[in-house]
């Protein structure tokens, strides 16, 4: 479906180093001061133009995003740009990929982005774990300085603006984009109340944008190639090209860019060679990274990956990590183990996820084993409603929806255990 023409990484598989002499010969850092002098207003209309949504797993129209942000500095307030390098979703790896062979492509849109937005800085805060993607990262930051791409009067454009590469340390709700500000602020990482959004009171207090680094490292080349171009990738609303990340049961896993709204069928034989064991081995697929609900095979072979196609089949495409089980899966049990870490990294700070998501867990590992009575099913679907929308932030939503999906298609698996095993309700009956 996506031209080779039309790749933006194209140093996805680091056939080429990521330095900078390398970076420059596939097109980075080309051209950069004139991009900037075409004036902050027009760069925010050409993102705008180019229809792209957040990568980080929202879909927010970026360049809507940006326009939020104050063009005049409000009581002395710089603006910030906080680029979420914390990739911890289950299932995704992208934005290591580009960090690890592109890390030029970000640093340059952090500069396009930063100054669209009158930023005086941008912090990428990076997973902890990623301790070569850092080394890499700090690396590029310095060949970028030592140009003169960065720091005072970046790239000749007059500009004065600093890129900081910041470590997180193991949490995976440091990458709600509120939790990551208090950490960048040497807090203890754990969501704010929204609103504020960010961009009224973000960093410090000072108006900032949170974008995912997919969100970044793309608009140099938008800007480079036109709005149009990347506005006729994919479908309306839907618009470019995307980094699939594909694991589980498929004959080849792999990170690949292709465009949005590729079919599931197509991205699968194109890139995967397939599911393991042929198209009838397919039971299920979370197509957007652990956050989203599954899809069973029948519902998900002919949807677009994107996030229309996906959420007309009761899921999403989340930061497009799709996890592909095959019929060797037992569901119940790949479902409890997400409710288990969802427990294991909510942040605690409010009851119905605190509480809540621990229950899930215990109830989940009753359904698996089948130690339950078959009226939990319901209890459970009943709890998860109390936690989904009652939360501070999207990890209760996020801990809710999978367990929805399970029982919404799995039900009869759940019951069918639950006979077997002769649970309390049926053992009461017997009596
Ligand atoms: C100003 C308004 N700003 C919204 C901004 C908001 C944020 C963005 C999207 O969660 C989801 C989550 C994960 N004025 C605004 C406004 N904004 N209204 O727009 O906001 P929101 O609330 O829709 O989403 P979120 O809180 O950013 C992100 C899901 O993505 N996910 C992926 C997680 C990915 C990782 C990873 O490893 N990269 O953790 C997968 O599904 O569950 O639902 O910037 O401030 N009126
Ligand atoms: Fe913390 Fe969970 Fe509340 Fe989010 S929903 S703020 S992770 S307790």
């Amino acid at each position: 479906m996506l031209d080779d023409k039309d790749r933006i990484f194209t140093n996805l598989y680091g056939f080429q180093p990521w330095n900078l002499p390398s970076a420059q010969k596939r097109g980075d850092w080309d051209g950069t001061k004139g991009i900037m002098a075409r004036g902050q207003d027009q760069i925010i209309e050409d993102v705008k133009a180019s229809g792209l949504r957040g990568r980080g797993g929202a879909g927010f129209p970026t360049g809507m995003k940006w326009s939020f942000m104050p063009k005049e500095p409000k009581d002395g307030r710089p603006n910030f740009l906080v680029i979420n390098a914390d990739e911890s979703e289950p299932g995704s790896c992208k934005d290591r990929e580009i960090i690890r062979h592109d890390p030029h492509k970000l640093i340059e849109g952090a500069l396009i982005a930063g100054f669209a937005m009158r930023a005086r800085a941008a912090y990428i805060y990076i997973r902890g774990e990623y301790i070569r993607e850092a080394e890499v990262l700090f690396a590029a930051v310095a060949e970028a300085y030592d140009q003169g791409f960065i720091g005072k009067n970046a790239c000749g454009s007059g500009y004065d603006f600093d890129v900081f590469v910041h470590r997180g340390a193991g949490a995976y709700i440091c990458g709600e984009e509120t939790a990551m500000l208090e950490s960048l602020e040497g807090k203890k990482g754990q969501p704010r109340l929204k609103p504020p959004f960010p961009a009224g009171a973000g960093l410090y207090g000072c108006p900032t944008t949170v974008n995912n680094v997919e969100s970044i490292a793309v608009v140099p080349t938008i800007l480079r190639r036109g709005a149009a171009w990347f506005a006729g990738i994919g479908n309306p609303k839907n618009e470019g090209t995307k980094l699939f990340q594909i694991s589980g049961h498929v004959n080849k896993p792999c990170v690949v860019e292709d465009a949005m709204g590729i079919p599931f069928r197509e991205l699968i034989e194109k890139h995967c060679g397939g599911v393991r064991g042929g198209w009838d081995n397919l039971l299920a697929v979370i197509p957007g990274g652990s956050s989203v609900p599954l899809v069973p095979a029948s519902q998900i072979i002919d949807a677009p990956m994107d996030f229309d196609g996906l959420k007309a089949v009761g899921s999403g495409l989340g930061t497009a990590a799709v996890i592909v089980m095959d019929k060797s899966t037992d569901i119940v049990r790949a479902i409890s183990r997400l409710s288990y870490f969802y427990k294991h990294e909510s942040c605690g700070q409010c009851t119905p996820c605190r509480e809540g998501t621990g229950w899930m867990w215990r109830v989940m590992e009753r359904l698996r084993t089948g130690d339950a009575d078959i009226s939990e099913i319901d209890l459970l679907q009943e709890v998860t409603k109390q936690v989904e929308g009652h939360t501070i932030c999207a990890l209760g939503d996020a801990a809710a929806w999978p367990i929805q999906g399970l029982i919404k298609h799995f039900r009869p698996e759940i019951e069918r255990r639950i006979i077997e095993r002769g649970g309390p309700a049926l053992l009461e009956a017997a009596e």
